[in-house]
């Protein structure tokens, strides 16, 4: 599926020389975002993270595909030098499901979220998705409106987005209500609660409790056969000692949600300005968990793209 596609779409897909062996290998895809590079996190932690998630997917025995807009084409998996260069680059767009298509056509370099790359994954038939935590509800949403893109993209996906839940900046609650809305089932791996990002435990049950990687590939083959045309979304906590106390943390979410309020940052700019903030205010704190989760939920992505066999 996914070299029929490449054929027929060379003109605006390129792949990565490793993602090709890969496929030649029949080795198991799993595809990476590229926004957390552009707009997630400082220069250079961003590339160092980069190349740390790409090598643990490989020591897991699967190939990473870090996604991203370059030259006006998709890339699937950025060679070394590309993701260098990529990592480098001022003014990148933040790539979401709608303005995918333009970003392809200024030839602009872009970023893509969690909505932005699911677009991908469908066109390339990659099963396996992994993230940090995925965008939702924003906590001033009766004033603001801002839902992010992420859980219609989620929706609409044909991938399991292996992440630490929604991030802690937003409404968890109403974060999870749009997604049962929307009938997206949430899973937790190995408890009973939701996580969310930089806490383990959001107090909201999942779906189900899943408790091996092979499980997860079990229900998204089980979802395939039953024709369900539902992305699945797959809740790693993030590793105990990484985590960070609510009662530290969200007195300065507040201050931030407020801070960007008054400076009028709103859209596509909140998230990356209150993640920033926040590794401001805990001096690196939050931004060393980050990395973390994503490790964690990197080792579990591969993990589930291996038992689901090659794409
Ligand atoms: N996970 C992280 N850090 C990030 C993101 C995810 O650990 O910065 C990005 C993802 O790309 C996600 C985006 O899709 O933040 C959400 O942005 P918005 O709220 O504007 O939709
Ligand atoms: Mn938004």
């Amino acid at each position: 599926m996914m070299k029929k596609f490449l054929k027929e779409h060379k003109k605006l897909v390129n792949c990565s020389r490793e993602v090709l062996k890969a496929l030649e290998k029949k080795i198991p895809l799993v595809a990476l975002e590229s926004s957390i590079i552009s707009h997630g996190m400082p220069y250079p932690q961003s590339l160092e993270m980069a190349k740390e998630i790409e090598e643990i997917i490989r020591a897991e025995g699967a190939q990473p595909a870090t996604l991203a807009i370059i030259d006006g084409k998709i890339q699937i998996g950025l060679d070394p030098e590309v993701l260098d260069a990529f990592a480098k680059t001022r003014k990148v767009e933040k790539v979401s499901s709608s303005n995918l298509n333009s970003t392809i056509f200024s030839k602009r370099a872009g970023g893509t979220t969690v909505a932005g790359s699911l677009r991908i994954c469908k066109l390339a038939s990659i099963s396996v998705f992994v993230t940090g935590g995925i965008g939702g509800v924003h906590r001033d949403v009766s004033e603001s409106m801002d839902i992010s893109a992420d859980l219609q993209a989620i929706k609409d996906s044909t991938t399991i987005t292996v992440c630490a839940g929604p991030k802690t900046i937003l409404d968890i609650p109403k974060t999870y209500e749009v997604l049962e809305t929307l009938s997206i089932p949430v899973f937790s791996y190995r408890q009973k609660n939701l996580p969310a990002f930089w806490y383990r435990d959001s107090g909201l049950e999942s779906t189900y409790r899943v408790e091996s990687p092979e499980a997860i590939a079990n229900i998204f083959t089980i979802a395939e056969a039953t024709n369900s045309a539902n992305g699945i979304l797959f809740c790693n906590p993030i590793p105990k000692k990484f985590s960070i106390e609510q009662t530290y943390l969200e007195p300065l979410i507040a201050s931030g949600v407020v801070e960007l309020k008054k400076a009028n940052i709103t859209g596509k700019k909140l998230t990356p300005r209150l993640l920033r903030y926040l590794v401001q205010k805990t001096n690196g704190k939050t931004l060393h968990s980050n990395i973390e989760l994503v490790k964690n939920n990197a080792i579990l992505g591969a993990k589930v793209a291996k038992a689901l066999g090659a794409a």
